[in-house]
């Protein structure tokens, strides 16, 4: 293990809980190869990440080095729970103020690299103009990271190139596929844009927390030049995610209580409905879900809260999510539902027997959690990629209904969609046929991470290229 101790990683995360979540998991699979690895990022974020990360704890990896660097403050909106559009654009200030990660990073690399034979730097895709000074260090590469499924990733690039003729499966596939419409702002879009243009120049690869269980077909279209426009070396190593939680880890009296409902349930029978970090309702749109809810007849934890405002330890003005008079106490206490307020223990409720559905809002780690987990989706996506994750969900792999349908995204939020959606998911054929298919791939995805499965020979793969001689 001596010449792994002359190769440093360096992590350079994008500051979105999903996409922090992401490389702070990644960077406990890479140091289990006795690698160190060296996470950049501001204070605030840094903090977050290790806080909100389930399955291990980060502050016992003791080969991970967290780097602190100031960032000039930013405003820390809230959220817009009347925007036209959901993605969250409040945050926009701290993704321009994270560029200035830029001179801190180079300056962290110009030091390591008197001390190590190859620096590799592994940065999202959204943070490539801050690594781009890589280039005056000779002895460091660098790998991009795709936060998001490798099939939206092909239908993104595509649509830029369109050069690759597509088989028939694929062709077909292509009509099924949402527009970008209404996915992103326009402010965002113009950030995305200049990233685009300094990850061409400078990616050695590209990693991706998708699994060649089930994406290997984009996987392998994500490599033809004419796709990627010459980044053709790719990794697949999702799930990111610890496959195996230990029960419990919290002892907060809320999630006990939790858990010890959770157990009196039938299996199969709880439906588990979250909207991630980025999404904010009305409280007439609250109020329609809640309805749904125990109109549905099923049993369900639900996760509200605010959307994250970019600092989420500044967090006195924090508007509370109101639900309808007496609601949480009366579903308590009949035993229809749990509402959780904060942070929910996400992988150990997908993981419990008892839970047989997840609605959500398929952000990428939402649906890598659950399909770890083998639990069927009802997809209900809002912006970004989730309207391609979903139909990746359906259409694709299998295992999930639609909820609600990403043409319909700006019709009225209504109660009967809510309580018809749950419905389709825990008592209907459909429904049936998703959880059937999650529980299959589920238990594949699971052993793709063990020795000599699939995600864990790419992960040896990338682990040896970057430690070659
Ligand atoms: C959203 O709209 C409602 C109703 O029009 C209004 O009461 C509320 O203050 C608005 N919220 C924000 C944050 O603008
Ligand atoms: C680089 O090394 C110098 C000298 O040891 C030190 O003062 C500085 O804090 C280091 N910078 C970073 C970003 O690690
Ligand atoms: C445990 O859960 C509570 C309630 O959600 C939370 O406030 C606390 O930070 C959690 N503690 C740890 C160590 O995760
Ligand atoms: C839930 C959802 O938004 N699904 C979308 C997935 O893709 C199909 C096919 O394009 C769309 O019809 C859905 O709107």
């Amino acid at each position: 293990m001596d010449q792994n101790q002359e190769i440093c990683v360096v992590m350079v995360p994008f500051i979105t809980q999903g996409h922090l979540n992401q490389l702070i998991h990644l960077s406990r699979l890479i140091s289990a190869y006795n690698l160190p690895v060296h996470f950049v990022c501001a204070p605030t974020h840094t903090r977050q990440a290790k806080l909100r990360v389930h399955g291990w704890d980060p502050l016992s990896a003791s080969n991970i080095h967290f780097h602190e660097f100031p960032i000039p403050s930013f405003p820390n909106h809230a959220p817009d729970p009347n925007a036209t559009i959901r993605f969250p654009n409040h945050l926009m200030p701290s993704f321009k103020s994270i560029m200035h990660l830029r001179e801190p990073f180079l300056e962290l690399i110009t030091n390591l690299s008197t001390k190590t034979k190859r620096i590799v730097i592994v940065h999202d895709y959204l943070m490539s103009s801050i690594v781009q000074d890589f280039v005056s260090v000779p002895n460091a590469e660098v790998y991009m990271f795709q936060s998001c499924s490798a099939f939206t990733a092909f239908w993104f690039h595509w649509e830029e190139t369109q050069t690759l003729k597509l088989d028939d499966e694929t062709e077909s596939l292509k009509a099924k596929v949402p527009t970008l419409e209404g996915c992103f702002s326009n402010e965002f879009l113009e950030l995305l844009e200049s990233e685009d243009e300094s990850f061409k120049r400078i990616s050695s690869g590209t990693l991706y927390d998708a699994s060649k269980v089930f994406e290997e077909k984009y996987l392998e279209l994500l490599k033809h030049d004419e796709v990627t426009s010459g980044t053709t070396k790719n990794w697949a190593i999702g799930p990111f995610n610890p496959v195996t939680v230990s029960d419990h880890t919290n002892s907060s009296i809320e999630w006990i209580k939790l858990f010890k409902w959770l157990d009196k349930q039938e299996p199969n029978s709880v439906v588990y409905v979250s909207f991630g970090t980025t999404v904010t309702f009305t409280d007439e749109e609250v109020k329609e879900i809640a309805t749904g809810l125990e109109e549905s007849g099923h049993k369900f934890i639900w996760v509200v809260r605010e959307a994250d405002k970019a600092d989420i330890f500044d967090g006195d003005d924090e508007r509370r999510v109101e639900l309808p008079e007496g609601y949480e106490e009366r579903v308590e206490s009949s035993g229809v539902g749990v509402v959780v307020r904060g942070w929910a223990p996400q992988l150990e409720i997908l993981k419990h027997p008892s839970t047989g559905g997840f609605l959500s809002h398929c952000g990428w780690n939402s649906c890598m959690e659950g399909i770890t987990m083998g639990v069927p989706i009802a997809t209900w996506p809002m912006h970004s990629d989730q309207p391609r994750n979903a139909t990746l969900i359906k259409e694709v792999i299998g295992t999930g209904i639609y909820a609600r349908e990403w043409g319909c995204r700006d019709e009225k939020v209504a109660a009967w969609m809510v309580s018809e959606a749950v419905r389709r998911l825990m008592a209907s054929e459909e429904g049936r046929v998703a959880r059937k298919n999650a529980a299959e791939l589920g238990v594949a995805v699971r052993r793709s991470v063990e020795e000599g499965g699939v995600m864990r020979k790419e992960l040896d793969e990338f682990v040896d290229h970057i430690t070659r001689q």
